[in-house]
């Protein structure tokens, strides 16, 4: 694994060159913060179990989602103050919040780059961790497929350039060892592709 390593007030460059540039800043709110919103967003959001097709079965998407607007009267706050934390990262028009819960070790997200027709081009794609610490793989889609791997802790911002889209992968694997739940939030522009079905 080659991955650089440049810390700058809390913030690890893990990837700047041709292909994009991911960036994970720790501490971006409060430990107190992190417990506080977990909780309140474990308990308060309409948590959806979804179903997917895997070949040609129908199988239990691995994790519970749930998917917000940031630009409607009834925006939960607690959104808009994570947004605007996240904002501190990397400025962007974030519009859109997607919810990730995880509620053991055996939930997870497999590989795959962020659905391009939904994000504005040339935006970034946030990820706010809080609850247990999973481990993050990101991997180049082609060869030699270097592997960045990042330890997702709560309070800390992910913040991956479109254009990583185009060349990486990012998932969250299942793992052997008992994990808490964990909740993402996943900020984007949408913009005019918002909700375009
Ligand atoms: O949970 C995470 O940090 C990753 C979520 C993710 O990859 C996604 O929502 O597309």
């Amino acid at each position: 694994m080659n991955q650089p390593s440049l810390f700058a007030g809390g913030t690890e460059v893990l990837l700047d060159d041709a292909s994009g540039r991911i960036v994970h800043a720790l501490d971006v709110i409060p430990a107190t913060t992190a417990t506080d919103w977990f909780a309140r967003l474990r308990d308060g959001v309409p948590w959806q179990a979804d179903r997917r097709l895997m070949y040609d079965r129908e199988v239990d998407v691995p994790r519970l989602r749930a998917e917000y607007r940031l630009d409607l009267r009834d925006t939960p706050h607690l959104l808009l103050e994570a947004a605007a934390a996240v904002r501190t990262v990397v400025e962007a028009p974030y519009d859109s919040a997607g919810l990730n819960y995880y509620r053991d070790e055996k939930d997870s997200v497999a590989p795959h780059n962020d659905k391009l027709g939904f994000i504005r081009e040339g935006e970034p794609i946030a990820l706010l961790s809080l609850g247990a610490t999973r481990r993050m793989v990101i991997r180049a889609k082609k060869p030699p497929r270097r592997v960045l791997s990042v330890d997702m802790v709560p309070g800390s911002v992910l913040v991956m350039s479109y254009s990583t889209q185009l060349h990486y992968d990012h998932g969250i694997p299942k793992q052997a060892a008992p994990a808490g739940p964990r909740i993402s939030l996943a900020f984007r522009v949408r913009g005019e592709a918002a909700y375009r079905s």
